[in-house]
Formats: C-alpha cells, structure tokens, sequence
C-alpha cells in the first residue's frame, strides 16, 4: 500500500493495522497527526472518503490500536523519536476509529536510573487465550546508544481493576520466554478407545499440560501432540495449557454398545419349575456406564436380569417342557445394546412321560452318509411336550437337522423311542428315528430320506454312543 500523502498532513509513516472481533480490520498511521480510516478486504486499500484524524494532545506518530473487554486502546508516541523522553501515551474509546477520549496519560517512558531513554514506537501483542499482554518497543541502546543507535525489547503490560493501562515497568531484563498453546483441531473417537488430539505448542520453554472437563484422561498430559481416552461419550473440552498461553479443542466421543461373552447354561435338561439360571459376561468399552440385561425366555413376559462384577445374570423357572433358546439382551445407559441367543436350554415335566436331551457326543466314523470320518454331534430333543423338538447338528458332516413334527415317545424303563420329520440344513423332507436311553445316558438317531429311504445319518441303537457332555432324561408318566 502506497498512502500519497498529497491531502495528508505530517508524514505517511508509522502504518499499524488492527483486527476486530468481527474480522474488520483498521489502517493507522501518522506523524504529526494521526489518521485510521477501515480496510477494504483487499486489505491494501480504503476509502478515502472514511478517513478519520484523531490529534490527542502530544501526539507525534506511532498509533497503535489495541482492544480488550470491549475497550479499544489508541496508543501513539509522544516527542521526537531522538529525545530521552520520547514515550507512550493512550486514549480509549467504544469503536476502531472512536470517537476517543482525551489523552489519558502515559504507560511506558524512560527510566534514567536504569539508563533506560528513548521507550517508544512500540506495539502490543496478547498471548492468544490469556489475558497476558506484551509490549515491544524500541528505546536507546545500551550502551552508548542515542535516537538513531536503538534496540528493541519488550516488557510487560498490566491493566488495572478499571481497564486502565497500568504504567509499564522498562527492564533491562526483559520478559520469560511466552509458549503458545494451540489445542489442534477439533477431534472424535469412541468412547474407551484413544482419540488423537493434535495439540502443538510454539517452543519448549514451557511444559503444556493438558486439562479436560470430560471424563477423560491423555495418555502422555505434558506432551502437546498425545491421544485422550473418555470413560463415556458426549462432547467434551480439552484445553492445552503453557505458562500463561492456552487453547481449546472440541472432543466429541461416540458410545459404544456392550459386550457380551459366552452364556454359561446348564448343559443337562432341566425339570419345569426348577430355575434356570444364565450368566453372560459383559462388557463395555465406556468404562462410565452402567449396563442392565434383560431374557426373552421363549416362554412369558421379558423378564430383567442383574449385572454385578460384569455378568448379567437371568433366571427363570420354565412350565413346559421344550427347547428354548432364550435371548439375553444387555443394554447401557445410553441405550445400545447387544443380544446374545442361548444355544439351547432343553426342560422337561417330570412324572410327565417325556423324553429330554441336551449335549454332546462323539459319532463314530462311517455315521453319515458318504463322510467316513466321526466327530462331535451336538444335540438336543424333547419328546412328549408341545414345545417338544429334536435338533442335530454334526458340523463334520455339515449336517443341522431341525425336527418339524413328532410322536408321543414311547417309554420302556430308562428307554424312549420316538419318530417324526424333518429337514436338513433348512430343505428337504425327512424321517427319524430316536431312541434315548437314561443312565448310562446314551443316544442313537437315524435319519433317513423320506422319499427315497435312503439313510443320512446313524447312530445304531446298538452300540449307541455315551454322551460326552449334558445329560438324558427318560420320565414316564405318572399316574395318580
Ligand atoms: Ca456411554
Ligand atoms: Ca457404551
């Protein structure tokens, strides 16, 4: 920018540019008279026609504008910039360009016990996010220095309870070296897991220490670039801080639904109206939640649970006899939830003429068509209920069997046999055959093509293997 000082009074020198709150930014310049006239966004031009002079009694050149708690501070030099004397003095007023006070007095001149003359030119800086202010000037050298052999320093700058610039105390000392924080940009993550935050401090002079209003810790507090991990998700401050310098950033922290392990069951069938009792461990990254879970027992109303040392507990005393595969649903306080379906929970009616099983076994090899090989066989059946069904699952033979009818078993001592359909892997149509025998508990199942009679699979009843785990329960009716 070129000012013509054709129009001017004084010379075109001394430029200083102010900033506003709003982005506006203010030229300043003059000697012998002072003028401050808004930038255009170009930031090289004005309008000529906006120009304002402003000559506060003593003012020389210099101008320098400042704003702080809604005051702006205009600043200039006083006397000639080779006397001892030249110096500092301020007005304020309610806008950039006033209209301003007179001239309230000075705030930074010589100190000759100190050797000190010549303070002024000078501007002012504030650490970003304090309320710590600086000012830089120039004044005689020491030694031997005169109005044209100069130095450069700065000092501290103090306001007082009204906003008045308290005179500036010159040091030969000079001031701490000033660290500026900046907090990095706003940041995002889950909760319980580290998020990244990007702080960055401008020297080393001052450790930074991070601080947060979250339930939150940082991995390494004093390093500037280091992640912050939060016990819950919301959205939460984190601020940098060093010496007097800080600056914040914006961690917003996602939930995370719960955890749920393996349900342990009981493995054997279970007699009606004898609890059943399921524990499923649970988890959740926000270590801050609390965590509730409720059963969907196949049977009935749902029906809450509680969780104590990370295990949902749930329990219920079935009335039919079936297979069941409950459904326990844990939830965290801020709504996400996690479902974990029981594998199988088999009941029977005692005295009720009932056949039940739940577990394992180990098939001999050559049991399914065309595979030679054995492996474990899981299971579980009730015959005799209305919520009676048979479930086979060899997975070496990639074979689930789900049974879609049965008879009434028939018992004979600790023996039942019982029959119907089914299908296989979803498709196809089907007929078994069970016999399930009581102590020693073993079981033989034949499953065969309904169309073509063509068997599929077989555990002979001859032989018919032990379990490996569960149990069977052979119940005859009882009769009153
Ligand atoms: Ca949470
Ligand atoms: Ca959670």
């Amino acid at each position: 920018m070129c000012i013509r000082d054709s129009g001017y009074s004084g010379q075109m020198i001394d430029s200083a540019v102010f900033t506003d709150d709003d982005g506006k930014s203010y030229l300043y310049w003059g000697n012998g008279n002072s003028y401050q006239v808004p930038l255009n966004d170009d930031m090289i031009s004005f309008d000529p026609a906006r120009v304002k002079t402003y000559h506060p009694a003593n003012y020389n050149e210099g101008s320098f504008v400042i704003k702080r708690n809604g005051t702006y501070y205009f600043m200039w030099s006083e006397n000639d910039t080779r006397s001892a004397d030249y110096r500092v003095a301020y007005a304020t007023g309610d806008s950039p360009t006033g209209p301003w006070s007179d001239r309230i007095g000075v705030i930074l001149q010589k100190d000759a016990s100190l050797g000190i003359l010549g303070t002024g030119h000078h501007s002012v800086v504030r650490v970003p996010g304090s309320d710590d202010w600086y000012i830089a000037y120039h004044r005689f050298a020491m030694p031997g220095g005169d109005g044209t052999h100069r130095e450069t320093t700065v000092d501290r700058l103090f306001f007082d309870a009204d906003g008045r610039i308290k005179p500036v105390v010159p040091t030969l000392e000079s001031v701490d070296p000033v660290t500026v924080a900046h907090a990095g940009p706003d940041v995002s993550g889950a909760e319980g897991g580290p998020i990244a935050v990007r702080g960055s401090v401008s020297n080393d002079a001052n450790r930074p220490t991070w601080s947060t209003d979250g339930p939150c810790s940082f991995a390494d507090p004093h390093a500037a670039a280091t992640t912050v991990t939060c016990t819950d998700n919301g959205s939460f401050t984190v601020t940098l801080t060093t010496g007097g310098s800080r600056d914040s950033a914006l961690v917003t922290v996602s939930n995370v639904s719960p955890a749920a392990g393996t349900p342990s069951v009981p493995v054997a069938p279970v007699a009606t109206g004898t609890a059943v009792t399921v524990g499923l461990p649970v988890t959740d990254a926000g270590a801050s939640d609390s965590l509730s879970c409720t059963a969907s027992w196949g049977e009935g109303p749902d029906a809450s649970g509680t969780v104590s040392g990370g295990v949902c507990t749930v329990t219920h005393a079935y009335s039919t006899g079936g297979v069941f595969q409950p459904a326990v649903t844990v939830r965290d306080d801020d709504g996400a939830t996690s479902t974990v379906t029981v594998p199988r929970v088999v009941t029977y009616v005692a005295g009720g003429g009932q056949a039940a099983g739940n577990g394992t076994l180990t098939a001999p090899a050559g049991c399914l068509d065309g595979i030679r090989t054995g492996g474990t066989v899981e299971f579980a059946f009730n015959a005799g209920s209305p919520a009676g069904r048979t479930w086979i699952h060899f997975a070496g033979g990639d074979l689930d069997f789900r049974s879609t009818s049965h008879s009434a078993p028939l018992i004979l001592g600790n023996t039942a046999t019982y029959q119907g359909t089914g299908t296989i892997n979803g498709v196809g149509s089907y007929r078994f055959l069970v016999t399930a025998i009581d102590g020693p508990d073993r079981l033989a199942v034949r499953i065969w093509n309904a169309r073509t009679g063509r068997t599929v699979f077989n555990l002979p009843a001859l032989g018919a293997p032990r379990l490996t785990t569960g149990g069977v329960v052979v119940s005859p009716k009882k009769h009153r």
